[in-house]
């Protein structure tokens, strides 16, 4: 447990951990990663879906088995990853108690169009533009989970106003943020925000009901790896951790002990509702 790493999330909303994964981690990752995309690009295993990538920033579930055909010894090299003892212990602190999987994701930049990513925070979504529900939220709403960006090539794609997670906009930040229809929302011109610098197996985290933004500049190449957890108190059934293909015979004995362990939890959460299949949140992968 590190108190200096607690309290800067606590107070700032934010942590940047330097040097997560060594550089032969990182680079196998980024090598994994790259394969996992390309195959993204043109067809997506969990659903058969194809095409329509080239300006996509996110995708999810890079630890769907489709992705491993061609290189079953993978598989295990990123659920190792997701359940690392360093990675496990940082979320351990955050949260105050064992952290549960909740998914994988990769943003990276687009091929085609470049945007300055919008500033928002994440209790906005489900407000429906009502600022007095989304106060509430944001003072009731102890955050729930952790997303940890690992950056697998330097990346300084993500700014933040730290300190902004605790309270509500100051007249600045709702002129961009909200007024006007969200018309403002790109600007540059947010005050006190900072950018995460990171250098490749370098992670950040922030509290998403701080003021945040991303970048998506087709000449700025991204690649951070998402590791998500929620608090194991705190399960929560959605698209991300609707995973069905843990229940397929065998899925998890390619993995070491440690590592199984990590993901058992996580199966055993979630596999009443797995075993009800959801199409409807199978659909956007
Ligand atoms: O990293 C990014 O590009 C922004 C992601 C974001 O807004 C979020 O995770 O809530
Ligand atoms: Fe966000």
């Amino acid at each position: 447990m590190n108190p200096e790493l607690k309290r800067q999330w606590d107070e700032e909303g934010y942590i940047v951990v330097k040097r997560l994964f060594d550089p032969e981690r990182t680079a196998k990752l980024r090598l994994i990663c790259e394969n996992i995309l390309a195959r993204w690009r043109v067809d997506r295993p969990a659903t058969g879906e194809s095409g329509t990538g080239i300006d996509g920033t996110s995708m999810r579930h890079l630890n769907h088995p489709g992705y491993f055909g061609k290189h079953p010894e993978w598989f295990p090299e990123l659920m190792n990853a997701v359940a690392d003892a360093k990675v496990i212990e940082t979320c351990r602190t955050i949260l105050g108690e064992q952290p549960l999987f909740r998914c994988t994701s990769l943003f990276m930049n687009p091929i085609v169009k470049s945007e300055d990513g919008n500033w928002h925070r994440d209790t906005q979504f489900g407000a429906q533009g009502d600022d007095e529900a989304e106060k509430k939220k944001l003072a009731r709403f102890e955050s729930n989970g952790i997303q940890l960006q690992v950056a697998l090539v330097p990346s300084e794609d993500i700014e933040y106003v730290p300190r902004s997670h605790l309270r509500w906009d100051t007249p600045a930040e709702y002129a961009i943020r909200l007024a006007d229809g969200q018309k403002h929302n790109r600007s540059n011109r947010m005050p006190g925000a900072v950018r995460l610098p990171l250098e490749a197996g370098d992670a950040a985290a922030f509290n998403p009901n701080g003021l945040h933004r991303g970048r998506y500049h087709a000449d700025k190449l991204r690649r951070t790896l998402m590791l998500t957890y929620t608090r194991t108190s705190m399960p929560y059934f959605d698209f991300f951790s609707n995973q069905p293909w843990f229940l397929q015979p065998g899925h998890l004995d390619p993995l070491p002990p440690a590592t199984r362990a990590f993901f058992e939890p996580f199966v055993a959460e979630y596999r009443r509702h797995w075993e009800a299949p959801k199409p409807e949140l199978a659909a956007a992968y």
